[in-house]
């Protein structure tokens, strides 16, 4: 079903200043699906916005034939899924006074047989560690990410530099009938290490230190990683929920020879 060894690993944590987890995770190895949602409201409807992008992602998921070999449809897969998903937040934020205004951005992987598909709305990330590099690999929707895309500044620190806040979503779950989704694809390679996380991660740990705790990490276990980067995070203030899921490409299963066919189902 996959061509390599895959582990995975997710934390998620309230942080030190908010008095709720709005954030949510859900990761199924047997479906090959890692999804980190965070989520905004009054009162607990943060959490609800996210459980429910989340839950409806992974039932998406669960009801399809999954396609092992064919990365395009797995792609509009994972877009199709982050659509019904909005869908479900908006819905339910237009029927229960409690959620009215609610709203949550999610970023999902997919694993096939040699590749991942990806697909965001908001600002939790994807990335990649390959041998020494982390990049990013969703594309953030934010006020500060779309000056920066205009040209206004060169980079994100360019413009915090000049005082625009990081806060501001251009895109979320749930704040209207339709959403547009970001959403790609990557081959995945031995030694690959790929991080969904909230911005509760991304916004008190620079980018650095991730790449160097997510080297560190390729000779120890996936979970002490994971719970790594959310003390590294909370030591750092932890003013935001945090939250993260890790996915490590192992060996590859097959060897030289063919690919064991995916069984029915
Ligand atoms: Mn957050």
């Amino acid at each position: 079903m996959w061509a390599y060894k895959l582990d995975y690993a997710w934390r998620t944590d309230r942080g030190r200043v908010r008095s709720h987890n709005e954030d949510a995770v859900t990761v199924h190895a047997d479906l090959g699906l890692l999804v980190v949602a965070d989520g905004v409201g009054g009162a607990s409807a943060g959490e609800v916005a996210s459980t429910l992008a989340a839950d409806t992602i992974r039932e998406c998921f669960r009801r399809q034939a999954l396609p092992r070999t064919d990365s395009e449809r797995a792609k509009q897969l994972a877009a199709g899924a982050v659509e019904e998903a909005n869908r479900a937040v908006w819905e339910l934020a237009q029927s229960k006074t409690d959620c009215v205004g609610m709203g949550t951005t999610v970023v999902l992987g997919f694993v096939g047989e040699d590749w991942l598909a990806y697909a965001n709305v908001g600002d939790s990330r994807l990335y990649r560690l390959r041998d020494e590099a982390l990049e990013q690999l969703s594309h953030d929707h934010s006020f500060i990410q779309e000056v920066v895309d205009q040209g206004f500044f060169r980079s994100l620190d360019d413009a915090r530099r000049y005082g625009i806040g990081d806060n501001i979503l251009t895109r979320a779950l749930g704040s209207s009938a339709e959403v547009r989704v970001s959403c790609g694809l990557t081959e995945i390679k031995t030694g690959d290490t790929y991080l969904f996380c909230t911005d509760g991660l991304t916004g008190m740990v620079p980018a650095d230190w991730l790449r160097q705790i997510l080297i560190a990490a390729r000779a120890s276990d996936l979970g002490l990683a994971a719970e790594a980067l959310v003390r590294l995070a909370n030591e750092r203030g932890g003013t935001d929920n945090i939250t993260l899921a890790l996915l490590r490409v192992g060996a590859r299963l097959d060897g030289e020879g063919p690919i064991t066919p995916p069984s029915a189902g």
